[in-house]
């Protein structure tokens, strides 16, 4: 494998950087009329605006030369094929399979694996009608109107960020929670209110060994047994996902209980799947399939579509080019709707867990920059807090805005006033303020002369603030089964070129290990020696003064 930095697209990069050091976006608005044109991709009711970047038409064609240089099309096939690309842990990356609405097997080990596939979707839609008519009935003989998903990081935030973003969409009278965090604020807090009767918990868990997990579904049915006083209404109340059918079974969930995932899945992209069975129950298996279909047609388009017109191709490459060769150390999402309030976290995860790594695939450090710090928050309350550090701060920060044409809930002028906001934020980002408009401003404010003087350079913005925007009609399934699986795609792009490993994540393996020997200690009061100072002495005194 060639070594990334000594690709020729990188050194011409690098040497393109330096001859337009100095580019001004507003210029290159100013010099070419048709910017947005040229800059600019549409897919279905998606539209991608990315003439509000530090580029030219050479910057771009120099970004894709990397594409090509990195193998995208032909790694971008192995991985649809089912080839083993997460190397460490000899696995393919198949949550395209989950999704995979055409009639063509897809092959894992020489076995196709969509008629599982199909077959799990088809026993969601069997359980998820039954508990939504009601003929799913608790040990009481009642129909069940809570659902609790248990779970942490891939198989919680997903289903969260999809609940939440569908909530319009979602059946009235059923409401679904959900359990991630080990402290026991979190489970208790959830089912304080709930009636046992009428509450079903998802155990999801592809290992079916994560401590929090398993703590939080062991709590929930200490809670339903003391008040049921009802052992066998743990078959009536407690479903599970997972990889690990035994572990689960030893749970005591009964076997016809158990929803099947795959090694092939990753945690994080695992949505597809039956961690999704309480999205699916809230929003109905129908609307469920249709955010497949709409992940499903991004593949194709991802698969298909020239580099050039490529979406995830398009806002992977300009990721790398601020955070290659402008030093960028993160990237904000900016969502412009109420619905997608944990979008950011969703790819916080799905974006820091893949790429925040820094051995290539052939074992050498890179010594070049991988994943950036993904964050991000609503954009409108974002307006109200940290875009003060976005247009005048010292940090280069890239922003996606992501953006519905419609609102779900059209009130008044709403709306508008919302999308007015997005409109001038981009823009105020593109143009800045300079002297001449900053001192105008302070003038049509009534400051006198000296005021003026005094006051312009606190008001100067240097704009040229690199944004992407996302628009789409409205926030349906389909189009959320869209953005989501751009995101996946932009990350495996980036990660191809890095040349890491975007599927293992061994560092969460460490925090779950290291956790589960001190938990020992704690539990023994074990006089601890064996770590460094600061731990021994934080231990030590947790012993000494906690009621635990
Ligand atoms: C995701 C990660 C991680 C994982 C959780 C839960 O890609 O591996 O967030 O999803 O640690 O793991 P289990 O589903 O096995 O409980």
């Amino acid at each position: 494998m060639e070594k990334l930095t000594d690709l020729p697209a990188w050194q011409a990069l690098l040497e393109h950087k330096k001859q337009n050091e100095n580019i001004l976006m507003r210029d290159l608005f100013t010099q070419d009329k048709n910017r947005f044109e040229e800059f600019h991709l549409r897919f279905h009711d998606i539209l991608l605006d990315y003439s509000k970047n530090r580029v030219t038409r050479e910057t771009m064609s120099l970004l894709i030369d990397l594409a090509k240089q990195s193998g995208i099309k032909d790694w971008t096939e192995k991985m649809f094929s089912g080839e083993k690309i997460n190397h460490t842990e000899n696995r393919p990356v198949l949550h395209t399979a989950l999704r995979n609405r055409s009639e063509q097997p897809v092959y894992v080990n020489g076995q196709d694996v969509m008629p599982e596939v199909l077959s799990e979707l088809e026993k969601m839609r069997t359980f998820s009608d039954a508990i939504r008519s009601g003929q799913w009935l608790g040990y009481s003989g009642k129909p069940i109107i809570d659902i609790v998903n248990i779970g942490v990081g891939g198989s919680d935030l997903g289903p969260v960020m999809v609940t939440e973003a569908l909530t319009p969409y979602g059946k009235t009278g059923l409401h679904v929670h959900f359990v991630s965090n080990v402290d026991p604020s979190h489970i208790c807090n959830t089912l304080r209110g709930l009636d046992p009767e009428r509450t079903l918990f998802i155990v999801s868990s592809k290992s079916f060994t994560t401590q929090d997990t398993i703590m939080n579904a062991q709590t929930a049915r200490d809670w339903l047994i003391e008040n049921s006083r009802n052992e066998s209404a743990v078959a009536k109340h407690f479903i599970a996902v997972a990889a690990n059918v035994e572990a689960a079974t030893s749970f005591g969930i009964e076997k016809e209980n158990i929803f099947k995932m795959w090694d092939w899945v990753g945690g994080r992209y695992s949505l597809w799947s039956s961690i999704g069975l309480s999205v699916a129950i809230y929003i109905g298996m129908d609307r469920f399939e249709s955010m497949l279909q709409g992940a499903y047609e991004m593949d194709q388009h991802f698969r298909e579509a020239p580099l050039e017109e490529n979406m995830p191709v398009i806002l992977a490459l300009l990721g790398i080019w601020y955070n290659n060769f402008h030093n960028a150390e993160s990237h904000v999402l900016l969502p412009y709707d109420q619905h997608l309030h944990r979008f950011p976290a969703y790819f916080q995860q799905g974006d820091m867990e893949s790429n925040g790594k820094s051995i290539t695939r052939d074992g050498n450090l890179v010594d070049y920059a991988t994943g950036p710090i993904i964050w991000g928050e609503l954009g409108i309350t974002g307006q109200h807090a940290f875009y003060q550090n976005l247009h005048q701060g010292t940090h280069l920060v890239p922003a996606d805005f992501i953006v519905p044409l419609d609102s779900l809930n059209p009130v008044g002028d709403h709306h508008i006033v919302l999308l007015a906001n997005f409109f001038a934020q981009t823009r105020a980002l593109m143009t800045g303020k300079n002297e001449d408009e900053a001192r105008a401003e302070l003038i049509a404010e009534g400051c006198s002369e000296e005021e003026v003087e005094r006051l312009y350079p606190s008001r100067l913005m240097p704009g040229n603030k690199p944004s992407n925007t996302i628009l789409f009609k409205a926030l349906t399934p389909k189009t959320l089964g869209s953005l989501i699986a751009m995101y996946e795609h932009k990350i495996f792009t980036q990660g191809i070129i890095w040349q890491i490993n975007s599927y293992d994540q061994p560092a969460v393996e460490l925090g779950k290990k290291v956790a589960a020997t001190i938990y020992q200690d704690l539990k023994h009061h074990n006089a601890v020696e064996n770590y460094d100072a600061s731990t021994n002495g934080l231990i030590k005194y947790f012993l000494e003064n906690s009621n635990d």
